[in-house]
């Protein structure tokens, strides 16, 4: 049986930024993010007999090595789960524009999870579809869901995953200021443990990112975008301050994320809804209103190209396609 799902990336508003448990991928801070609709990942599993070894095509191409790992991380727990012992055949089309550097764990991981365990005939809830995913690439976990959605760190492999928290339908967008498509030097799975074991400012990160996560919360609630909007600058400006106490220090940002960061603030001042974030990388996503975005778009087009800064609105939760 071939199975094929969709599933949309997200990007967090309040960060996960290291883990407590590398294998079951615990986080060490529950966290909160958006899913977007302009980039996803649909991807098809099938368990095949006649096949001696995993096979995994990404956009049309076959991978191996960490790629293919990375994979057969989730294979192999829904072959656990199922008692298939059939290897199987993974292709995955990745709707994300080529030139965007964008993370696609969290989708591919995503759409993975829910492909490999249909097309296995388990019936996962959402629940364990997010505890699957997760195990895939941490920030899969929340694509499970559409909206605003928090990933609740758990106390274990069973409590940690993610729950839906507002379905977004209201006047939000993204921008994306795409800067770099350049393969980073430090991943974000290297990235982030670097940071817990030798960073001295990572407790106060996962101190006070308690604190965020429950005003981030009420914000949401209240449909307060100007506070969500502040508690996603401090959120991302904190995280990245952790890596630079790290030893080796290290950052994600370069020269123009800076600009990018300045001109957000400078649009803001003018009248704009617009809040910054950053994640693994130097690209800059902006959190707006919708109802402001091509205007917001067109002023940053300006600044970085036409074909720089992508427009996407709020995105829907794990979908089965066929
Ligand atoms: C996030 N990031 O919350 C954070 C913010 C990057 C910065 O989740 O090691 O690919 O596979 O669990 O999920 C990117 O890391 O890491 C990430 P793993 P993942 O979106």
């Amino acid at each position: 049986m071939k199975k094929t799902v969709r599933a949309h990336t997200n990007i967090a508003l309040i960060k996960y930024w290291g883990k407590r448990d590398e294998e079951l991928i615990l986080p060490m801070n529950s966290s909160l993010s958006l899913t977007l609709d302009a980039f996803y990942t649909d991807t098809s599993v099938r368990f095949d007999e006649t096949k001696t070894e995993d096979e995994f095509y990404l956009n049309d191409v076959q991978q191996t090595g960490s790629s293919l790992k990375k994979v057969q991380v989730i294979l192999d727990l829904v072959r656990q789960q199922s008692g298939i012992s059939h290897k199987a055949v993974v292709e995955s089309q990745n709707h994300v524009p080529t030139a965007a550097g964008l993370a696609s764990s969290a989708s591919g991981m995503a759409a993975l999870a829910g492909a490999a365990s249909a097309a296995a005939g388990l019936e996962l809830s959402r629940k364990d579809l997010s505890r699957l995913a997760r195990r895939g690439s941490g920030s899969a976990s929340r694509s499970v869901y559409g909206g605003f959605v928090e990933w609740q760190k758990g106390t274990n492999d069973l409590d940690s995953h993610a729950v839906p928290v507002d379905d977004a339908d209201w006047d939000i967008g993204m921008l994306f200021i795409l800067l770099n498509k350049k393969e980073k030097s430090v991943s974000s799975r290297e990235g982030m443990k670097r940071t817990v074991e030798t960073s001295p400012f990572y407790p106060s990160w996962v101190e006070s990112t308690e604190q965020d996560l429950i005003q981030m919360k009420d914000a949401i609630q209240n449909r307060d975008f100007d506070t969500i909007g502040k508690l996603t600058e401090r959120s991302a400006l904190k995280m990245h301050a952790t890596t630079l106490g790290a030893v080796e220090p290290f950052t994600y940002w370069e020269p123009d994320s800076l600009v990018a960061m300045e001109l957000v603030r400078t649009l803001r001042s003018e009248g704009f809804h617009c809040y910054f974030t950053m994640d693994a990388g130097p690209n800059v996503k902006v959190l707006c209103r919708m109802s402001e975005a091509k205007e917001l778009q067109r002023h940053l087009a300006s600044r970085f190209g036409e074909d720089h800064v992508l427009l996407s609105g709020i995105g829907e939760g794990l979908k089965e396609l066929s």
